[in-house]
């Protein structure tokens, strides 16, 4: 690379549906700036703060830039420099040994979106697997609830093009804190808002993005099927039902008018906390504005009825047949466009055992600590376990163990680290070549390399194609270039969106948007088994789930009576970035967000250190005493790297291992906790 100021185009690799792209400039073999890449028609030169520290991040002082070998006990953080050669060889012999004893199930891969790049998240990483016979992990941390919700429903999970989004009437922000997790949907809906647009936020938490909104709906947590049925009630009694669109494309409406008969305004009132009047405020003017679109964020999912909430929402948009009016129906994701041959992609085939057991990522502590056969390696890249997984009391316990080998391969010395046999040092995705696709907008993108790979880091594409070929694997599988790879997955897609994306023209243009036809978006398409959007789902029935929208309250314990809602904050993704010490700095301390009431029962006050706990283990947090949260709902964002010297850990050991309803999702947001001042505080 030449040494004057060059600008490149990349894309931003994070767990982010925004997947902007970015203009970089290098010197000296340095990312100096980053920004917005003007070019790009949903980027359009703006991105976040924390993106724009990027160089921070590539060049920061503690980045690991060699392998590392654990020297002291598990959990001190005390390592010593060794070669790529000798971290392999401790590897390979480990694994050998492993398969040999307990076999190769006895090894758990686990990773999630760190970088989103398909070649590094899910390509070269699973054929290894695969073809090691190792256990499959079920990547269901995130988004697997509502989006097995919004197939029951739709039939596959997608909704509408996020450009379309100017031209909505009316605007439903569902349980999403976009101004921080979405930013560009927020300026789509800044213009709509110019345009004469309404806004309405529904949310346990007065967020952010509560300020975007005209009117902001607060309710309790996990009770939004109970307020979406009682919308359903009220579209139906006082007719704002679209017959004709309903007649056409639906299945069930008569068992959905039947579920939604008891849902009284007056009863969702009692379940929800929200007014009577706003319910029916909030059914009229739904019933009468279009289009209208409803964006439902991830937060809803977190739920133990995360599922049947997020399908229950999805029902709305057909009842009054927004549909297929441009800018109207409903916008979860839409990584349902992005209809890659993922067999091609990762080669499930070249696994030798098709019983291979498969571990949910969100029951990381139990697989850890009794799963039979015990798992012996636990290889983690991409993620950063003993912060976002659920029940950290018993992952670390699990980490802890003596006999268990853990490979950490990272850009730095997580949380995670801490508990590794060796740490491995990772390429950041500017090092890398990759295809990027967002789970938002339509576009498909390119990323070439703009800096040399920085110290001794490799690539998760190139860690997992040395290893598979120092363990003997010959398969053409592990062959391949990155660049053979990409041309592997444009051509060996038989999905007519991505028919005319070539490798030559992503080279040239640097992405490309998806050929979304009309007539293979809904409601044209539907792809359920009625070919109707299923208000009655017969799939469901037959899973032993209730086969129309039924309200399940999420779980109550009366000796933790608060509901502990901790989701993302608006500097840090996940955890990454949470060491970089200027955002750190915007985002303040770890905050417990608490209502005047529930404040002044445990003579909490705001700058207090607390102690938020339950059954499974405790946090510290510093309250905020405030009516942006309803009593008995407490909120924390963010998640933060452990302080050993301010005793802050994570929010995680509060969480649980339990399921959500549908797709094995987890239920973050339905945690039980009780509060109280930290005695032993040092402020
Ligand atoms: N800045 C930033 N951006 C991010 C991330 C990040 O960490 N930081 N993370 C990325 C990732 S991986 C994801 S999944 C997304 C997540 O981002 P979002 O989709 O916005 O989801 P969350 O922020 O988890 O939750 C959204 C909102 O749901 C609310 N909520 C919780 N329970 C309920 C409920 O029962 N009912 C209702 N109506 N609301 C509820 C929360 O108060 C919160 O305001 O953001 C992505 N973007
Ligand atoms: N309490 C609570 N917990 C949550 C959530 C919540 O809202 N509340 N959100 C959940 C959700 S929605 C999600 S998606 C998960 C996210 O969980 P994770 O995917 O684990 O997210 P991060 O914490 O960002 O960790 C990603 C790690 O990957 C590393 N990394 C980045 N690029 C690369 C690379 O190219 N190679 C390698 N090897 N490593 C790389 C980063 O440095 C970082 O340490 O967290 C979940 N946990
Ligand atoms: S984190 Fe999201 S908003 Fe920020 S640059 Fe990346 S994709 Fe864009
Ligand atoms: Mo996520």
């Amino acid at each position: 690379m030449k040494s004057s100021s060059n600008r490149f185009r990349s894309v931003c690799p994070l767990d982010c549906p925004d997947t902007c792209s970015l203009s970089v400039e290098v010197q000296d073999h340095r990312v100096i700036s980053v920004t917005g890449n003007s070019e790009h028609p949903i980027t359009k030169g703006v991105i976040c703060h924390k993106v724009r520290k990027f160089p921070t991040r590539v060049h920061h002082p503690e980045r690991i830039l060699y392998p590392l070998k654990r020297t002291g006990k598990k959990g001190d953080f005390a390592f010593q420099r060794i070669s790529w050669e000798e971290a392999y060889e401790e590897i390979i012999t480990k694994f050998q040994e492993i398969i040999q004893i307990h076999g190769a199930e006895a090894i758990l891969p686990y990773s999630f979106y760190g970088n989103m790049g398909i070649l590094n998240s899910e390509g070269m990483d699973r054929r290894f697997f695969h073809r090691l016979g190792a256990s499959h992990l079920e990547r269901a941390i995130c988004n697997s609830a509502g989006k097995q919700g919004v197939q029951y429903t739709m039939g596959m999970s997608a909704g509408i093009d996020p450009e379309d989004s100017i031209h909505a009437k009316l605007f439903i922000i569902w349980g999403s804190n976009l101004i921080s997790t979405n930013m560009h949907q927020a300026v789509y809906i800044n213009e709509a808002k110019k345009r004469g647009a309404k806004v309405i936020v529904i949310d346990v938490h007065r967020n952010r993005t509560a300020r975007l909104a005209d009117q902001f709906i607060q309710l309790r947590p996990g009770t939004d099927t109970a307020l979406a049925l009682g919308l359903i009630h009220i579209l139906i009694h006082e007719n704002y039902i679209n017959q004709d669109f309903i007649n056409k494309y639906t299945h069930g409406y008569p068992e959905l008018e039947k579920a939604a008969q008891p849902y009284t305004p007056e009863y969702v009132s009692a379940i929800t906390g929200v007014s009577k009047e706003d319910i029916i405020q909030l059914a009229r003017m739904y019933g009468k504005i279009s289009p209208s679109l409803i964006r439902v964020g991830n937060g809803l999912q977190h739920h133990d009825n995360g599922g049947m909430m997020i399908r229950t929402i999805f029902c709305l948009p057909a009842l009054t047949g927004q549909w297929g009016q441009k800018g109207g129906g409903a916008l979860k994701e839409n990584s349902g466009f992005f209809d890659f041959n993922r067999d091609l992609i990762q080669r499930p085939d070249l696994h030798p055992n098709p019983k291979a057991r498969s571990i949910n990522m969100n029951q990381l502590g139990d697989a850890l600590l009794f799963s039979q056969p015990p798992v012996y390696a636990l290889f983690v890249y991409n993620s950063n376990p003993a912060q976002v997984a659920p029940d950290q009391t018993a992952v670390r316990k699990g980490l802890m163990r003596e006999d268990l080998f853990t490979i950490v391969h990272d850009l730095f010395l997580t949380d995670t680290c801490r508990y590794a046999d060796l740490v491995l040092p990772a390429t950041s995705h500017f090092e890398n070549l990759d295809l990027y696709r967002s789970y938002w907008h339509l576009y498909l993108q390119l990323h070439e390399p703009v800096i040399q790979p920085i110290g001794e880091c490799k690539s998760n594409f190139t860690l997992f194609k040395e290893l598979a070929h120092r363990m003997g694997f010959t398969e053409e599988a592990f062959q391949v270039t990155e660049a053979e790879m990409i041309q592997e997955i444009l051509e060996g897609s038989d999905s007519p969106y991505l028919k005319e994306i070539t490798y030559d023209k992503l080279k040239e243009q640097g992405f490309i948007k998806l050929a979304v036809p009309k007539e293979l978006t809904f409601p044209a398409t539907i792809p359920t088994p009625s070919g109707k959007i299923e208000f009655y789902s017969e799939q469901m029935r037959q899973v032993a789930l209730p086969p129309v929208p039924t309200y399940i309250p999420i779980q109550d314990d009366p000796n933790y009576p608060l509901i502990f809602v901790s989701g993302p904050n608006h500097q840090y993704l996940n955890s990454t970035f949470a060491n970089i010490p200027s955002l750190q700095h915007l985002e303040g301390k770890p905050i417990l967000h608490i209502h005047p009431e529930d404040a002044q029962e445990r003579l909490i006050q705001t700058g207090d250190k607390i102690e938020v706990y339950n059954k499974r283990g405790y946090c510290k947090l510093y309250a905020n005493v405030t009516t942006d949260v309803l009593p008995k709902t407490v909120v924390s964002q963010g998640l933060w790297w452990d302080d050993q010297e301010k005793h802050l850990e994570s929010v995680n050991h509060l969480t649980s291992q339990k399921l959500a309803d549908m797709g094995g999702g987890a239920t973050f947001f339905s945690t039980n906790v009780e509060v109280r001042v930290d005695t032993r505080a040092n402020r």
